[in-house]
């Protein structure tokens, strides 16, 4: 099987996707024996909340690099796509005219039901895809909460969708992603009210810097739909990704991703009835936490 990704076989590929995504023995060993051809594709992830034309924009990213010839791979992370399956199909609908062209591979993860192990999947995804010689990587999450966030950081580049108009869903973003993001796409251009998203984002952007002294990130604005500014955005993604090739930048991005691997896989070993169980006894005051948490490391370590 190995060998048969490796000449870009797309029947294999896809066979392994799914070993990869149900986090199989045979997935993780495949992963590890493609692991040395990996480090070829530039992968994105691309985040915004749900409706800002994350899709919509993934789309047209394909369009235009199968125009330059590349292939692609797209990772679509929708932990709440249990509950609206609509979104998903609907997404399935609009990514159509790329599913005839086997230079375009699609993968939802629609099938789990809760963040456990997404991280796990996306990344083994993203490198499988990787060494699978796909040029580009794209893995879409709805960036609500930080778990959700994280999985989009798993990528070399990470783009920030907003839209005019969001009123107080801006505010919530600037708390938690705003720090997130390596380029800020504002989408939906067309609608009244750019130009005051994209002050609001400079206006963050330059606190920020004031603190941590660093570069700020691009601002691109597009409108998703017509395929308008695609081309610009694309550019400026590839600049960011080039100066992020550098041997530090790497090292930053694998420590984050050993970081999340790390939590996911100690939280994965306690079953949720221990935590429960502790939990308890921590609010009735009948212990303490940290001798809760002391006890279930210790449980982890026995195992
Ligand atoms: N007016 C306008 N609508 C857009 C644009 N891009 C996407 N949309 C619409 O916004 C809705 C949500 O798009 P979708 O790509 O599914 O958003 P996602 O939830 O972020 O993936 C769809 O009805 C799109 O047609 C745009 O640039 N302008
Ligand atoms: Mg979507």
């Amino acid at each position: 099987m190995q060998r048969r990704i490796l000449d870009g076989d797309l029947r294999a590929l896809a066979q392994a996707a799914t070993l990869v995504e149900n986090q199989t023995v045979a997935g993780r060993d495949l992963i590890a024996a493609l692991f040395p051809q990996t480090g070829r594709a530039m992968i994105m992830g691309i985040t915004g909340p749900p409706g800002a034309g994350k899709s919509t924009l993934v789309d047209q990213l394909a369009k235009t690099l199968r125009r330059e010839g590349k292939s692609v791979g797209i990772i679509a992370v929708d932990p709440s796509s249990p509950y609206s399956r609509g979104a998903i199909l609907g997404d399935r609908i609009r990514m159509q005219d790329h599913h005839s062209d086997p230079g375009v591979f699609i993968r939802s993860m629609a099938s789990r039901g809760h963040l456990g192990g997404v991280a796990w999947s996306t990344l083994d995804l993203a490198l499988l895809l990787d060494a699978a010689g796909r040029d580009v990587v794209m893995i879409e999450t709805v960036g609500v909460g930080q778990d959700e966030v994280d999985i989009a950081r798993l990528g070399d580049v990470t783009v920030l969708v907003l839209v005019p108009g969001m009123g107080d869903d801006v505010q919530a973003i600037k708390a938690g992603i705003m720090e997130i993001a390596d380029v800020f796409t504002i989408n939906k251009a067309d609608l009244p009210g750019a130009d005051r998203l994209e002050q609001e984002i400079r206006a963050v952007q330059s606190f920020a810097d004031a603190v941590e002294r660093k570069e700020a990130a691009p601002v691109r604005r597009v409108i998703a739909t017509d395929g308008k500014g695609i081309d610009e955005l694309l550019t400026v993604i590839r600049s960011v990704f080039e100066k992020r090739g550098n041997q530090s930048a790497r090292l930053e991005r694998w420590a984050f991703r050993l970081r999340e691997l790390l939590r996911e896989s100690l939280l994965a070993s306690i079953s949720e009835d221990d935590i429960q169980r502790h939990a308890d006894l921590v609010a009735a005051k009948v212990k303490d936490p940290y001798t809760a948490v002391e006890e279930l490391r210790d449980q982890l370590l026995a195992t």
